[in-house]
């Protein structure tokens, strides 16, 4: 995937903040940050989406999420993990990747304009 931009951070063609990187794995903040924590943490092999990913790659990602959080000091204060899919998801970068999100209380709204009791 030449022309991904997450491909390119992985390649070091562009530049990134890591927090924590291996060889299958590269965790590093988010440009636009929505929390006092706000890190990315992705696979290094391409994936589009989630729903693309192999059980293999979840199972090392696990532990390495888990390292993250005790990195950044967030394990204990609690986090929230997030993976945007698609369009309806609102995933805008298509390499698979997880927001780390936390360092503070963090709100929970409704996330779509409809109703979202209109479908019960
Ligand atoms: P999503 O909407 O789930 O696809 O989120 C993509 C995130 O990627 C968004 O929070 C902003 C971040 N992002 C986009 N381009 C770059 C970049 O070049 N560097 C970094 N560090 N983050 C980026």
């Amino acid at each position: 995937m030449a022309e991904c931009i997450f491909c390119k951070i992985v390649r070091k063609e562009l530049p990134s903040n890591i927090v924590l990187e291996n060889e299958q794995f590269l965790a590093f903040h988010d440009i636009n940050p929505k929390a006092p924590v706000h890190i990315l943490i992705i696979p290094k092999e391409h994936f589009d989406s989630f729903q693309e990913v192999t059980p293999s790659t979840m199972e090392g990602i696990t532990p390495f999420i888990q390292e993250v959080a005790k990195v950044l000091g967030v394990d204990s204060s609690g986090y929230r993990l997030i993976t945007n899919i698609g369009e309806n998801g609102g995933q805008e970068v298509k390499h698979l990747h997880f927001h780390l999100l936390g360092g503070a209380k963090l709100k929970w709204e409704h996330l779509a304009d409809s109703n979202p009791k209109a479908n019960l």
